[in-house]
């Protein structure tokens, strides 16, 4: 049985839940608690040696270890293709990238990546107490993420990034900014198209049911 590694408060494992749920992956959560940096190694020294970007998500399927969360999703959508009748409607992208539009699909799925990790990084340096707006490479962060979001605005329709499906830029455009709200990182209301994009889906089951979960 495959083995799904997450913490509950990672928008990237949440891209993973979603997709798991959407093809109804039979799967073994395995929740880590993360430690503290400043002591020891954060998700455990086993779970560290096994996954070398010491990051979640990731999955282990037989001998098979996977982690980058994207690849996570192009690994379950081609071993574990939907066998159901498709949730939704709209139904999920049987494919990461169209083999038509390999280039454009990749750069939108980079340009959420490289949003979504500027967030991160200023979302943890903020923890440590960093402020922003006093450090020359984290403000070029901030303008890298509004720049990423400026480009999606103009390369999405408000109907999501790939007309008729529920394709795999929607999946991490909705994980992204919903989560850059909940943890209120910076503004990006006022697209309408990504604004649509995420009302569109806030209310998908799958989406719905596997929300971020923060402590009380
Ligand atoms: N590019 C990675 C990023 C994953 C990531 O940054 N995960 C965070 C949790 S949200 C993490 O594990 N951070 C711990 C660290 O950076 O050491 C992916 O897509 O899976």
């Amino acid at each position: 049985m495959l083995s799904f590694y997450y913490t509950l408060r990672s928008p990237y494992a949440r891209k993973v839940r979603i997709l798991l749920d959407e093809l109804d992956t039979p799967h073994t959560p395995v929740e880590l608690q993360p430690g503290t940096m400043e002591h020891g190694s954060l998700f455990g020294e086993e779970y560290e040696e096994m996954v070398p970007n010491m990051r979640v998500p990731s999955i282990k399927d037989g001998d098979q270890v996977v982690f980058e969360s994207n690849f996570i999703l192009a690994y379950l959508l081609q071993n574990y293709p939907l066998q159901g009748p498709p949730k939704g409607p709209p139904p999920l992208a049987p494919e990461m990238v169209r083999a038509s539009h390999q280039w454009q699909d990749n750069m939108v799925l980079a340009s959420i990546e490289t949003l979504l990790n500027s967030a991160i990084n200023l979302a943890f340096l903020g923890r440590f107490g960093v402020n922003a707006e006093d450090v020359p490479y984290l403000r070029r962060e901030q303008v890298r993420c509004q720049s990423c979001m400026d480009w999606l605005e103009q390369h999405a329709t408000s109907e999501g990034f790939v007309p008729g499906v529920f394709s795999i830029a929607d999946l991490n455009i909705v994980c992204a900014l919903q989560w850059i709200d909940e943890r209120n990182i910076m503004p990006w209301h006022g697209r309408s198209r990504l604004e649509a994009i995420v009302a569109r889906y806030a209310d998908r089951p799958s989406v719905k049911a596997n929300a971020l979960v923060y402590p009380a």
